[in-house]
């Protein structure tokens, strides 16, 4: 239903992602120092998410980020800041659906930046697919302690049923994933696996990372 009336012209394109094979484990992190920590481990695509800088510490940490990603030839995401991701040359944006009415999305597209962007309902995916992303990202997946949201939780099974609405995207799950709950992420086949948490809380954040790559290459 969704591919048969949301199929809309638009008139931008964002390049595709998946040119180094599937997302895989991907990681939000909130400083450029842990793609220092992650990339060399063989993290192929990245999220720097800050929440909590503005003016020059905020522009400094995407410059570092998008140095650190390009030694790496990794896939860099950057969360809200589109005007920085393309003032710097990041490659790609992440956007929310709040971040859409400020976004211009024909800038994004005409710098040649990924678009990647989140859906939490319904709804939010049909507006999504609209705009065509590069890739849909869909969470919560399971409870997280992360981010305020007013959704409850999808399980495997909703996701797999967005999976199935819109197959022509890279998905990324995001939401509660740890690596308990990942094989069963990682069997539908999903092609990025996100996470915060899990990996920035994590006693040993290069063991557990190491630990879910192999997963995510088995899977
Ligand atoms: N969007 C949906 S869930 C989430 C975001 C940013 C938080 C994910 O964090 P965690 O710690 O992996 O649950
Ligand atoms: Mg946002």
């Amino acid at each position: 239903l969704l591919t048969a009336t949301m199929d809309e012209p638009v008139s931008y394109q964002f390049p595709a992602c998946t040119e180094l094979g599937e997302l895989g484990l991907y990681p939000v992190v909130d400083r450029a120092s842990w793609l220092e920590r992650l990339l060399p481990l063989g993290v192929t695509t990245i999220q720097l998410r800050v929440k909590d800088l503005t003016g020059d510490a905020l522009e400094q940490e995407i410059v570092e980020a998008v140095s650190i990603a390009k030694k790496y030839a990794a896939r860099l995401f950057i969360n809200d800041y589109w005007q920085l991701a393309i003032k710097h040359q990041a490659y790609g944006v992440h956007l929310g659906q709040e971040d859409l009415a400020e976004a211009d999305l024909s800038a994004i597209a005409q710098a040649g930046l990924r678009l990647g962007l989140s859906t939490h309902c319904y709804y939010e995916v049909a507006r999504a697919h609209a705009i065509k992303p590069s890739y849909l990202a869909c969470g919560p997946v399971y409870h997280t302690d992360s981010k305020d949201m007013p959704w409850i939780p999808h399980g495997i099974d909703n996701l797999m049923k967005w999976m199935d609405l819109l197959p022509d995207y890279p998905w990324v799950a995001i939401g509660g994933i740890n690596l308990e709950r990942f094989p069963e992420v990682v069997q539908t086949k999903v092609s990025g696996v996100a996470m915060i948490s899990a990996i920035t809380q994590a006693d040993d954040p290069e063991a557990v990372t190491k630990t879910m790559m192999a997963m995510f290459d088995h899977g």
